[in-house]
Formats: C-alpha cells, structure tokens, sequence
C-alpha cells in the first residue's frame, strides 16, 4: 500500500494490519527539486523497517516544472534527480515512480461522490470541470477548448450548484499535489497555466525524451528501474499537454532512451479512463517495461464523466489484466510490486479525514479482493499444468 509518511493518518501499524510487506513512499517534506539525500532516506526506511515491512518502491520522486518546461534551472535539477537516484540505490531502494504531467497530477471534481452503498468515491466530472475552468476560474481562451454544446451544459450546472457545491468544485480542481495538504489558488494556477502557453504535446513530449535521456543511464547503472505513471485522467485539460495517455505514447518514451531501466508503473484506473486502450494487451506487448503497478478500476459513461469503482468492477477486466499479470510474471521469472490504487472510504473511515482515495478500509477491501484474485489464477494455472 501507499503510505504518505508521518503525517499519514493511516499508520504503519494499520497497513501491516492489511497484509502488506511493503509499503510504496516518499519523502514529501523535501521540496520538488532538492535532492534526497541518503540520511533522509534510510531514516524512512528504517522505520518502515522497525514496522515490519520493507521499502523498495519511491512513489514519486517529483520532476520540478523547469525540467517539463526546460526553463531556469533545469539542468540543475537534472543533475539533482540524477543525484538522488544514485542516493536511493546506495539504500536499496529499486523503483522510482514519476510523472511528467504539467502542473498538476490527478484531476476530480468530486472526492465525496455517495456511492448507492454510502461509500464515498472520486469522481470526475465532466460538465462540473469546464463549468469550473470557463466560468470559475475564468482561464483566458478556455471556451475555444470545448463545444457550443458542452459550454451551454457547463452554464447549466453551474446554475444548478448551491453556493457551497460550487465552492466544493473549486476546491477539489485546485488540490495540491497528493501528500501536500497545499491548494493553489487561482492567481497560482492562471499564472503557472501561462509559463506553458508555449508547450505543446510535441514540445513536452521532446522535454521528457531529453530528461529520460539524461536520467536512465544513471538509474540503469545505479541498478534501479524508472515507472513512468500515465496521466490520469488521461487527455489534455486547462490547455495543457498530456502525453503519457496511451500504449503508443508510454511506447514512445521507451524508445526514446533504450534501456531495462526506462519502464512504466502500469496503472489501470489512469489508462482505463480510455476505452481506446487495450489494458490485457497492454501488459502482454509492454510488459517487460512494467516495474511498477496500480490495480483500479473506473466507470465512465457516455458524457466523459467517470468515477471510481470498485476495484473489481467498472470497465476494467480485472480479471484479463491480473491474468495477464501473473503470466507475466512467470515469463520474467519476478514479481513486481503492484498495489491497490485508492480505495472508497467506507464504515469508520467516513468519520475520518485522510488523503483523498487513501482511507485505510476500502483500500483493505480492494486489496482482498485482489488478492484472492490473484492467488485464484495463480493456483488455477499451476493445477492446469
Ligand atoms: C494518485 C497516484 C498519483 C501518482 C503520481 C506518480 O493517486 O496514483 O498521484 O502517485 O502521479 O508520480
């Protein structure tokens, strides 16, 4: 499971509790930049380690915006990734899960949507974010970004939004990165929204070609593997460039710097947002590549809204994605971490405040779950030999 370190109002304790033997983290309090040095490092680990786990997996080690924008001092924070890299191996650590998504990583209008059970999901929504974006926030040339149609629904749910729904779609669009309790504010957001005016799809896309250029030889030689995370969700929004959405996308950064080390955290919540990706036949052609993976599951519907589901329901076959899985993993003779990818909070976790998608019981419920259907593929296959 994900802990979020100290701050975490999930502990150790609980996420033992849950079966795990690992937990995925990061070093939060250090700002997106800086390098992490190896006495930070090892004091997490070892109290991951005092809590009877282990910690092999960074989830994430942020890119700062000069090296998506290359702008400033990007060649500085280069130099700083690579050091921290090479800091992380010197600790045993394996994996380094990153993004490369502009400015902001998730995107939900909604982190209470009342599930028919009274569990409580994410969701986004697609007539509530461009009510947000042309008419709350006001970005300049927002409406170019959308149909005639789709501004008249936007204008429409926002006249149907109380004061304090509408208050609550803006918080949610403006949350911080995930493990800070920061939001931006508006004059933030319209201000770093402009430092991209000049950053298309093409231009990022040949930004993080160079970053990984710089980078997967160091990881490789240091011995650690890179997981790139795809956007979630996975299409441009607020006019910037998203270009980790699709299998030919997460094909071409890996073509980009050849390496065992270049890879991808497979997440099924993120790429499953999109019906044209193939999940199953993704981990078959790009599986030698996953180093990392989130197991979730969304349901969409016909207007580009979708939600959270359960992690064995909604539109991922679960069951095809994790068979393919476990064959993948006998064919490369490994198993690779995965996790269960946020969770619905549920019974004592409504009372609670935790990180959005990260109560501790519905991530539990999904974990079980998955965990039995792992265990029942696997026997399955082993008694079919
Ligand atoms: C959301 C997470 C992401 C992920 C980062 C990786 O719950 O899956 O925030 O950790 O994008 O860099």
């Amino acid at each position: 499971m994900r802990w979020y370190g100290p701050n975490d109002p999930v502990s150790l304790q609980d996420i033992r509790q849950a079966g795990c033997t690992g937990v995925v983290t990061a070093l939060h309090h250090i700002p997106v930049g800086e390098i992490w040095s190896q006495d930070e490092i090892t004091k997490r680990r070892l109290a991951i380690e005092a809590a009877g786990m282990t910690w092999t997996v960074i989830e994430s080690l942020p890119v700062h915006e000069d090296i998506k924008k290359q702008t400033g001092n990007y060649l500085k924070y280069i130099e700083n990734y690579k050091q921290s890299l090479r800091n992380a191996a010197r600790c045993g650590l394996k994996v380094v899960t990153y993004n490369f998504m502009p400015i902001l990583d998730w995107m939900r209008t909604d982190i209470s949507y009342t599930m028919p059970d009274g569990s409580k999901a994410l969701r986004f929504e697609k007539s509530a974010f461009i009510a947000f974006d042309v008419f709350l926030l006001k970005r300049p040339g927002a409406e170019k970004d959308y149909t005639q149609e789709e501004i008249n629904k936007a204008k429409f749910r926002l006249k149907s939004m109380t004061d304090e729904e509408e208050e609550i779609v803006y918080r949610n669009a403006l949350l911080g990165l995930p493990g800070s309790e920061e939001r931006f504010t508006p004059e933030q957001i319209l201000a770093a929204l402009k430092t991209y005016e000049h950053i298309d799809a093409k231009k990022l896309k040949q930004h993080l070609f160079y970053f990984l250029q710089q980078v997967v030889p160091v990881a490789e030689e240091a011995g650690l593997k890179m997981a790139i995370h795809p956007d979630d969700p996975p299409y441009p929004l607020l006019g910037l460039p998203r270009i980790v959405s699709t299998e030919k996308d997460a094909k071409e950064l890996l073509d980009a710097a050849p390496s065992p080390a270049n890879g991808l955290c497979y997440c099924t919540g993120s790429y499953g947002v999109r019906e044209d990706n193939d999940l199953p036949g993704m981990v078959k052609r790009l599986g030698d590549h996953i180093h990392f993976i989130h197991l979730r599951s969304t349901k969409r519907d016909a207007e580009g809204n979708f939600f959270e589901a359960d992690h064995l329901n909604g539109d991922v076959d679960m069951y095809k994605v994790v068979k393919e899985i476990v064959l993948l993993m006998e064919r490369r003779k490994t198993s690779i971490p995965m996790r269960p990818d946020h969770g619905h909070q549920m019974l004592d976790d409504l009372k609670k405040t935790t990180y959005p998608g990260y109560s501790a019981i519905g991530r539990l419920r999904g974990l079980a779950e998955l965990r039995g259907l792992e265990l029942g593929i696997y026997r399955n296959m082993i008694e079919e030999k």
